[in-house]
């Protein structure tokens, strides 16, 4: 049995999606950035920054979504991922590296606009200048970008897209891109299973005027 430990709209995400494609059979324990329970010892000896997703899988703990989704298709679904020798591996494993270089400005923007509180504490520069970092970052993105057929590389990219529209329009291939993972039948499920919003509560955060 898989458990998860999850926030909706985190990247605990990627891992809900990713069971859905596979058909694994899973428990999904629902969890809060703000009752401090991703402080307990318990979740800390899971995951050591208390942060999700984090996983109990085949007998051990693992907490990094990216590792987490390469393990599930190497031990349950090798169709969602590129074999080592196997033609378009450096593609695949470029994708699925790519979606952190999306996140790092993902993180930074959702630090701005809704981790800090109060207008004084945000940079109106940094939020001009991530933005348009994201947007720039994403115009690597397109339709099967990852390796052509689907697999764990577009579910972490397909996050990060999916997230990103939040932040920035998005430019026309991550926009087909992201039209093609939320017509996947997996993607719905996980979206209808994600739970009510805790972080992004808005449709569009966008930067202030500069
Ligand atoms: N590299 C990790 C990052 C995990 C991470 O930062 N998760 C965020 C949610 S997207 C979190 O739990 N934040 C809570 C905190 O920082 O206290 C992964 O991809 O799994």
């Amino acid at each position: 049995m898989i458990r998860l430990w999850h926030v909706p709209q985190s990247r605990s995400f990627r891992v809900l999606w990713a069971l859905e494609e596979i058909g694994a059979e899973h428990d999904v324990i629902p969890c809060s950035f703000f009752d401090r329970s991703l402080r307990d010892p318990d979740h800390l000896a899971r995951s050591p920054a208390g942060r999700v997703p984090a996983v109990e899988i085949d007998g051990q703990a693992m907490c990094e979504s990216g590792a987490i989704l390469l393990y599930l298709a190497e031990t349950r679904a090798p169709h969602l991922r590129v074999a080592e020798g196997a033609p378009g591996r450096a593609a695949f494993l470029q994708a699925l590296h790519y979606a952190e270089t999306l996140g790092a400005h993902l993180a930074n923007l959702t630090q701005q606009h809704i981790v800090l509180r109060e207008d004084w504490m945000r940079s109106p520069t940094v939020m001009r200048l991530e933005a348009k970092r994201l947007e720039n970052a994403l115009r690597a993105v397109g339709p099967g970008w990852a390796a052509g057929t689907f697999g764990v590389a577009d579910i972490t990219l397909g996050y990060a897209v999916w997230m990103a529209r939040r932040f920035v329009e998005l430019p026309a291939g991550a926009a087909a891109f992201l039209a093609a993972c939320e017509a996947r039948a997996a993607f719905q499920r996980a979206v209808a299973r994600d739970g009510p919003a805790q972080i992004y509560t808005r449709d569009f955060y966008a930067a202030p005027e500069g």
